[in-house]
């Protein structure tokens, strides 16, 4: 059975669908799991979906994934902008990385338009809502299938 794909999602994103609608949107993670996970089945593959405030639990993650994932999706929320710690354990995990956010982070505050995790991730998609996901699986899907470069 193959590896799944680590999709992880950091601080805040457990609040998706209760607050701020007009920036996120209204569905809940619960929701962006569903079909994240409709998704990778259509494509092939299996997810494993989390979501941590704890920028140290997001490392272990990471760590935890270099053996047992074959990808990793990753919205790492605020941490995008700060944390090099992540970027450090992502490109140590060497495995592809698509980094996903749900607003358009270029549309926002200065302090949003630089990711960290950008530095390790073959892709970046964002401003597409939950959309995002699904479109990263399919990414994903392309890059270990070896159709894309
Ligand atoms: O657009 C994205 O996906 C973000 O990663 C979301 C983060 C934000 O800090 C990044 O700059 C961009 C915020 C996570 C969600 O925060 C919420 C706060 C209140 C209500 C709902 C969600």
């Amino acid at each position: 059975m193959a590896k799944p794909i680590y999709v992880l999602n950091g601080p805040n994103l457990n609040l998706l669908g209760k607050r701020e609608p007009a920036v996120y949107g209204h569905e809940s993670l619960n929701d962006v799991r569903a079909r994240t996970k409709a998704r990778a089945k259509a494509v092939g593959l299996a997810i494993e979906f989390r979501q941590s405030n704890d920028e140290g639990e997001l490392v272990n993650w990471i760590q935890e994934a270099r053996d047992n994932a074959s990808g990793i999706i990753v919205n790492a929320g605020a941490y995008s902008h700060t944390s090099i710690a992540l970027l450090d354990a992502l490109q140590a995990a060497e495995l592809p990385v698509i980094e996903v956010h749900l607003s358009n982070i270029f549309r926002r505050e200065a302090y949003r338009q630089h990711s960290y995790v950008s530095q390790a991730a073959k892709g970046v998609i964002c401003g597409l809502g939950p959309k995002g996901y699904e479109l990263a699986l399919e990414a994903m899907a392309e890059t270990l299938a070896g159709t894309k470069p």
